[in-house]
C-alpha cells in the first residue's frame, strides 16, 4: 500500500526531474532492512575472502546478491511508492535488471566522479531517464563511514557538460547521509563518486536497477530460481519478465563479471 498520495508522487516526480534524484526519507521497514544486514555480512566475508566481488576503487566492494530468501522481498522491490515514482520518471511497465550491493570497507578511498551508464546516444541533447538505480543502505550513513557524494541536476547534461558545471562549482557535490530506512531513487547519468569510510563497520549500499520498458543492460541481471519466481505476485514477475530463470539455485553466480562500470 502507497505511502504517498498521487499528487505527492507527481511532486518526487519533478523534484526527480529537476535535481535527478530523490530521498524518501524512512520508508523501508528497518527490521527487514536488518534482516538483509544479517544475511549480508557472511555472503561480504565470504566473497572478499576468495576475491570474488568486483572491485570498484581500492577496499569498495560490487557484489549481486541472490534472488533468494529474505532479498527476494516484494515489500522491498515491489514498494507502492518507489515504483509509482520510477513508472513517473522512466515510463510505465519498467524492467527490475540488477539487485546489488556497493560496500566500502576502511581504507576505501575516493572514486573519480563519474555516471554508471554512457549517453543513449553520442553527440545528442540527453534523453529522458531510462535507467534508474534505487538506493538503501543495511545501515546507517554518514559522512565518516562513506556517504554517497552527487551533484543535483547533471542527468540530463551529456558527460563534457556536466563535469564543466561540477568543476567550476557551478554543480557542486553534495553528501547525502542516510538513515536505514531512507531510499534514493536516482538517475544513474547524474555525476557522483563515493567516499571514504573510515570505521571498522563495512556500509552496504544496495542498488536495485530499473530500466525503461525496452531497455537492455547485458552488464547486469538477476538470476531468478524458478520456485522462487512461481510465488511472486503477478506484478513482481512482469518487473522481472526479461531475468533469467534457473531451475538450481546451486547455479547462482557466486562472483561478479560486471567490471566496467564508471563513464
Ligand atoms: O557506494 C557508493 O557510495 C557509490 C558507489 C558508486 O558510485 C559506484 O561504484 O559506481
Amino acid at each position: 500500500m502507497a505511502r504517498y498520495s498521487e499528487s505527492e508522487h507527481d511532486a518526487f516526480a519533478r523534484d526527480f526531474e529537476r535535481d535527478g534524484l530523490v530521498v524518501l526519507r524512512q520508508h523501508l521497514p528497518r527490521d527487514v532492512l536488518n534482516t538483509w544486514a544479517h544475511a549480508f555480512a557472511p555472503l561480504l566475508a565470504d566473497r572478499i575472502a576468495r576475491q570474488a566481488t568486483a572491485v570498484r576503487g581500492d577496499n569498495r566492494h560490487y557484489i549481486t546478491l541472490p534472488f533468494l530468501g529474505v532479498f527476494a522481498d516484494e515489500r522491498i522491490f515491489c514498494d507502492d511508492d518507489i515504483l509509482a515514482i520510477v513508472e513517473r520518471v522512466a515510463g510505465e511497465d519498467p524492467v527490475m535488471c540488477q539487485l546489488a550491493t556497493d560496500t566500502p570497507l576502511k581504507g576505501s578511498t575516493y572514486q573519480d566522479v563519474h555516471r554508471d551508464t554512457p549517453a543513449l546516444f553520442d553527440n545528442e541533447p540527453e534523453t529522458p531517464s531510462f535507467q534508474l538505480a534505487v538506493n538503501f543502505a543495511l545501515c546507517d550513513v554518514t559522512v565518516e563511514n562513506g556517504a554517497f557524494e552527487t551533484t543535483f541536476g547533471t542527468h540530463r547534461m551529456d558527460k563534457d557538460e556536466g563535469m564543466r558545471a561540477y568543476e567550476s562549482g557551478e554543480k557542486p557535490l553534495r553528501a547525502i547521509p542516510m538513515q536505514l530506512g531512507d531510499v534514493m531513487i536516482r538517475d544513474v547519468r547524474g555525476l557522483h563518486r563515493g567516499t571514504p569510510n573510515q570505521t571498522d563497520a563495512p556500509r552496504p549500499m544496495v542498488v536495485i536497477g530499473y530500466s525503461r520498458r525496452w531497455y537492455y543492460r547485458p552488464e547486469v541481471k538477476v538470476d531468478v530460481p524458478r520456485d522462487v519466481y512461481t510465488g511472486l505476485s503477478t506484478r513482481a514477475k512482469r518487473l522481472l519478465r526479461y531475468m533469467p530463470q534457473i531451475d538450481d539455485v546451486g547455479t547462482l553466480a557466486d562472483s561478479e563479471d560486471y567490471l566496467k562500470f564508471a563513464y
